[in-house]
């Protein structure tokens, strides 16, 4: 009898007779495949500007630049797009919550993003430039697209760019302190993060075209009233909000809530005809899977439904 314990995972008792000593060689060999794989996904994850903590399906990405109230720079951007390919990957996250870090004084309610980094974009090039935003727009889809829902959590300053990638996500939720705003052309430049285009289709374009020519702040209530964020909440209650969401949505068929979010997206510059098609063919889609037998059935025999697609 041998005990044998996976990276990570429960020690596990193996009887090891004669015939089991090729299944023993084998799974040392799972072992040194398991440590190999751990150090790879270490090296591939190392952030210096990012946290990622994953619990009950949901990753809560937090971006850290204290020193710089979290504004976003080349390297952040790089680090943003490599963590949500690997989080796109994993079957074990539904839900991305996307918040700020706390400033040098450990305010942690202080900024979500204070916008792209000034100190970076100072000396740029128009190509330069015109890079940079092509840098953040590759995350940023990732955000709008990405088969798990993204939510951020607004804990602070979400200027500029903050404001842009908060808008890039699915959902909105703000802490009640939180300001939201334009500023690019007070620094005699534009949103070149999206804002110019997810704003309006958000808020409607005579708001979008008043915020982004009068850089006005814009307080939480405010942003709520126009329709730039879902919901306010105290500031103390701002992560319980996110996760109590993101449990929400979990609950339900996670495949059938990623092809909604496909559909929503994808529709959204179609004419409604085509759109309509298009959303007939993803129903057909979703209802050749496992969840949708599950939970018609489980509706039918008055049980609660087991989804388990994604
Ligand atoms: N970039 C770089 N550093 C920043 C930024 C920023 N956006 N925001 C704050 N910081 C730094 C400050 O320089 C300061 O650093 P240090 O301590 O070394 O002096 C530190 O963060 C703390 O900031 P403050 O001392 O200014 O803190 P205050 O509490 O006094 O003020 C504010 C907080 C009001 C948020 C203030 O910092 C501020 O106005 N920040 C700039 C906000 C802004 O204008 N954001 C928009 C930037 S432009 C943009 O986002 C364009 C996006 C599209 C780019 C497309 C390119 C193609």
């Amino acid at each position: 009898m041998y005990t044998h314990c996976f990276p990570g995972g429960q020690p596990v008792t193996i009887i090891v007779t004669d015939s089991l000593f090729l299944i023993d060689k084998f799974l040392s060999k799972l072992y040194i495949i398991g440590i190999i794989k751990y150090i790879i996904f270490r090296r591939v994850l190392h952030m210096n500007n990012l946290k990622l903590d994953v619990a009950d399906q949901i990753a809560v990405l937090t971006i850290s630049r204290p020193g710089a109230l979290n504004a976003l720079n080349s390297e952040t951007l790089d680090e943003l797009n490599t963590v949500l390919s690997e989080i796109e990957a994993r079957d074990d996250v539904k839900v991305v919550i996307l918040t700020g870090g706390p400033d040098k004084k450990e305010n942690a309610f202080k900024s979500f993003v204070a916008g792209a980094d000034i100190a970076e974009m100072v000396n740029f090039s128009a190509a330069e430039a015109r890079a940079f935003g092509m840098r953040a727009a590759e995350p940023f889809f990732k955000l709008m697209n990405m088969r798990q829902v993204t939510i951020a959590a607004v804990n602070g300053f979400a200027l500029g760019g903050g404001c842009e990638i908060a808008m890039a996500c699915d959902i909105r939720i703000a802490s009640d302190n939180a300001t939201f705003a334009q500023p690019e052309t007070g620094l005699g430049i534009i949103p070149g993060f999206g804002g110019t285009q997810r704003l309006a289709r958000l808020v409607g374009m005579g708001r979008a075209k008043e915020l982004i020519f009068t850089c006005d702040n814009i307080d939480a209530a405010e942003a709520y009233r126009i329709g730039l964020v879902n919901k306010v909440v105290a500031k103390e209650e701002l992560m319980d909000t996110a996760k109590k969401m993101a449990s929400k949505i979990i609950s339900k068929g996670s495949y059938a809530v990623s092809i909604a979010k496909a559909a929503i997206n994808n529709g959204y510059d179609m004419d409604i005809k085509n759109a309509v098609e298009m959303e007939a063919n993803l129903f057909g889609i979703t209802c050749s899977t496992h969840d949708k037998t599950e939970g018609m059935t489980a509706f039918l025999e008055r049980r609660a439904a087991d989804l388990t697609d994604f």
